[in-house]
């Protein structure tokens, strides 16, 4: 296997949605983009769109009330459209997967948030579990044969295990493969970490640097607005949104490139959800360390929210469209097959996304709260599905280099 620096070259030259300078077609605005002559469609316009169309053709940045507009369009194609143009301004046809493994080394967790049906309050409680370090390290040992390039770890929040667990942990994983990438901890888990075993934030950082970390998984950003954080993340064990901001940038300067996430489709409002696309977007300003951003579809089953329903399809497309005209500042937008559905992820590609995740091989958070997805899928599988979708897939790793196997 060989890696080649990622150049973010796309194939817009020859792609049919360009448009020659010069070629006039009717009930359409040419507009000029430095060498690219992009057409607006009379369907922007009469969506009431143009004025945004306008800005993205021109590089202008979209606001809050911007984007508070394309959730509230009845158009969803028109939505999707500017969203499909800026994707494929960035990365041509171009589908970006990975290879890798998902691990949840424990559920016990302190915090109980009300969407989420993985944690168990207390080691011992029914469906409760702890890998030991061994059984931890043998699902990497066991997939020897398979050139993986990623482990992903998220865990629970557990008040007894020694800071010496998620070191060992992470230099179990270099020892058994020294060239694998450890995505690993949240920020919610690196700040209770810091509170439980008496370090600041950077010191955690440091330390699992120092065992093997490369980089941190998006997850546990739910909704940075107070009001929908405090109703469904309300414990004192969970960080706020400006700590989980606060340790991605740490993040960030410590040289670590990190994802951001955004659980939707719940009791948050239009207003709320942009609003968590610009926070991220601020600290993309500032550091340029997110690669991506992953909208997180809501799984109702088995939660103290299961009375509420699933977002729908039409949602989750359209919370990728919008993700991918605000955070203009975010290479990429992924969709999470596993929290979209396989068949809904396909569609996403053409509303924003050009990464949909990897293998995962193993996933409970979304399982266990009703995710109907197979829980795994091959390379071959996940190529064959971003083909049938009308995309070209690329393997890349962790830091969108891609890869090639000999
Ligand atoms: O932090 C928990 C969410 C996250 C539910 O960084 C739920 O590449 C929906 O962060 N319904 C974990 N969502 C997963 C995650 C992730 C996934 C894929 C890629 C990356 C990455 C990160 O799942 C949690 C939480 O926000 N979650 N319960 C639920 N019932």
């Amino acid at each position: 296997m060989t890696l080649a620096a990622y150049s973010g070259g796309t194939v817009w030259a020859s792609h049919p949605l360009r448009v020659a300078a010069g070629v006039s077609v009717n009930c359409a605005a040419s507009i000029s983009t430095g060498n690219i002559e992009v057409l607006l469609p009379s369907r922007i316009r009469e969506a009431g769109l143009a004025d945004i169309g306008e800005k993205l053709s021109a590089g202008v940045r979209l606001e809050l009330a911007d984007g508070v507009r394309l959730f509230d369009s009845p158009d969803l194609l028109a939505v999707g459209w500017l969203a499909n143009r800026e994707r494929e301004r960035r990365h041509g046809i171009r589908t970006f997967y990975n290879y890798n493994i998902r691990l949840e080394a424990t559920n016990v967790c302190v915090a109980s948030c009300l969407f989420c049906s993985f944690a168990r309050l207390q080691p011992g409680d029914p469906g409760a579990y702890t890998l030991s370090l061994d059984q931890a390290w043998d699902k990497l040992r066991s997939r020897s044969d398979q050139p993986l390039t990623e482990v992903h770890v998220v865990n629970g929040l557990h008040p007894d295990l020694p800071w010496s667990y998620y070191t060992d942990l992470l230099r179990g994983f270099k020892k058994i493969r020294p060239d694998i990438h450890l995505k690993c901890f949240t920020a919610v888990e690196i700040a209770f970490f810091a509170d439980l075993y008496k370090k600041t934030d950077e010191q955690v950082l440091l330390e699992l640097m120092d065992a093997g970390l490369d980089s941190l998984p998006g997850g546990g950003a739910e909704i940075f607005a107070e009001r929908v954080r405090k109703k469904i993340a309300n414990d004192p064990n969970k960080c706020d949104a400006n700590r989980y901001l606060s340790i991605h940038r740490l993040a960030h300067r410590l040289g670590m490139r990190t994802n951001v996430t955004m659980l939707y489709g719940h009791i948050e409002t239009a207003e709320e959800r942009v609003d968590h696309m610009l926070r991220a977007r601020a600290l993309q300003d500032e550091t340029g360390g997110f690669q991506a951003f992953i909208p997180l579809a809501f799984h109702p089953d088995n939660n103290q929210m299961r009375k509420l329903p699933a977002p729908s399809a039409a949602d989750t497309l359209r919370v990728h469209a919008v993700a991918r005209l605000m955070c203009d500042n975010i290479d990429h937008i992924k969709a999470f097959w596993i929290a979209t559905g396989v068949e809904v992820a396909q569609t996403c590609l053409w509303f924003g996304a050009d990464d949909l995740d990897g293998t995962v091989q193993e996933e409970k958070i979304y399982h266990m709260a009703g995710s109907p997805t197979p829980t795994a899928m091959t390379t071959r599988e996940i190529e064959r599905l971003i083909t049938a979708a009308g995309r070209s897939p690329v393997e890349r790793d962790t830091l969108y280099n891609v890869v090639a196997h000999a």
